[in-house]
């Protein structure tokens, strides 16, 4: 057998649960407001305003017991509510792995769409229920909740890859997303970063 850095766990079912959007049996659980969201939208002041006013949550992730692992293949239902920020739709923070890996997303219920960026073109997907979505290795990636209720998508991905969150306020996601009259626009870059997020 090949040699593990952790114990391979051993196989088990996992259940995903249509209705509550989750998997069982379930992992952690993560959960993200608009202040976890610091220096992201490009609106800082319309950012702040909303963090002193609520900090509502942005987004939750809720994982199977998988560990995040390397050679493991760790699985996660994320919800991101509607809503926006100076009119940027909500969206997760995003990351790039440091290890360059690839990953699966399958949209579940609302509708969204994931944003990937290689720090130098992007691409915009539509992921709505049914739809795969495929992150090469080498791509950043955000998923945007561009509808009026909760947006949720399954990911798969290596449990050794990581999450380089810093590469994404550094080098942003070369467009925004925002609410339009005739639905989501996407906006390419162009637009300053934001100010840094106050300490
Ligand atoms: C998906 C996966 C996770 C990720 C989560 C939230 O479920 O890509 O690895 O953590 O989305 O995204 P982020 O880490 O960018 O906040
Ligand atoms: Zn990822």
């Amino acid at each position: 057998m090949a040699p593990f850095a952790t114990p391979p766990i051993r196989p088990f079912a996992i259940e995903l649960d249509r209705s509550a959007l989750t998997l069982r049996p379930e992992g952690p659980v993560l959960t993200r407001r608009l202040s976890d969201l610091a220096g992201l939208f490009l609106d800082t002041a319309a950012w702040r305003a909303a963090v002193e006013d609520g900090d509502p949550v942005v987004y939750t992730v809720s994982s199977s017991p998988v560990p995040e692992s390397p050679a493991e293949l760790p699985q996660s239902i994320t919800t991101i509510r509607p809503g926006d920020v100076g009119g940027e739709l909500n969206f997760t923070k995003g990351h790039i792995h440091p290890r360059p890996e690839g990953e699966i997303y399958l949209g579940l219920d609302g509708e969204g769409g994931l944003l990937m960026f290689d720090g130098t073109d992007h691409v915009f997907l539509e992921l709505s229920r049914d739809r795969v979505g495929y992150i090469p290795p080498g791509w950043a990636h955000r998923s945007i909740n561009t509808g009026e209720a909760d947006y949720s998508f399954l990911a798969v991905y290596p449990g050794g890859a990581g999450h380089d969150y810093g590469w994404v306020l550094e080098h942003g996601f070369g467009a925004r997303v925002y609410a339009g009259s005739a639905g989501p626009e996407l906006r390419p870059f162009g637009h300053p970063r934001p100010e840094p997020a106050p300490r």
